[in-house]
């Protein structure tokens, strides 16, 4: 036990220093890009979305509004979407190099009530280090492969003619 309490503690140090650093990126085209911590995605207003995990078992999970999130980058919502903005997308990547696709035009209440979190809890528990520290939720999906864990930045671009 003596030899183990300092190994945890400095094992835990670690990955609190970790965690620390981490930050989701919003870039591209966007008019305010965002680094934001964990601790700034803490601050913002708590959102649910339910998952259906490959085997078929449905999860909570709690997190924050992908759209307060675009809203704070400068993404065009609502009214503004038309024209050129209906070409623009949103690209996904994660640190395990996995990357997926949605239009904005999806994305925003104006035109579909798709609910998308980035979440951080997974029924009521921090989510596991190989699926966090945060996972885009894609609610009512067929099937969770839009669901992106290990989610690092989102990246808003432009289909050009
Ligand atoms: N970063 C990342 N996210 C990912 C994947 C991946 O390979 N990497 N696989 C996707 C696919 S295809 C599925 S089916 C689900 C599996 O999630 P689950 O283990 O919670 O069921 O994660 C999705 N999210
Ligand atoms: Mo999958």
């Amino acid at each position: 036990m003596k030899k183990i309490l300092p190994l945890a503690l400095f094992l835990f140090s670690g990955w609190v220093f970790c965690q620390s650093g981490f930050t989701l990126k919003v870039s591209g085209d966007v008019s305010k890009p965002l680094e934001m911590t964990l601790t700034d995605l803490s601050k913002m207003p708590r959102k649910e979305a339910s998952l259906k995990d490959k085997d078929g078992s449905i999860h909570l999970y709690k997190g924050v509004s992908l759209q307060d999130i675009l809203a704070k980058a400068g993404v065009p919502s609502g009214k503004e979407l038309h024209g050129e903005n209906l070409s623009k997308y949103l690209l996904a990547r994660c640190t395990d190099g996995y990357q997926v696709l949605f239009s904005l035009a999806e994305l925003d209440a104006s035109v579909a009530d798709k609910n998308v979190i980035v979440a951080d809890m997974v029924d009521g528990k921090p989510l596991p280090e190989s699926r966090g520290p945060l996972r885009l939720i894609a609610e009512g999906e067929k099937k969770p492969a839009r669901s992106s864990y290990q989610l690092e930045s989102l990246i808003i671009g432009q289909i050009k003619k």
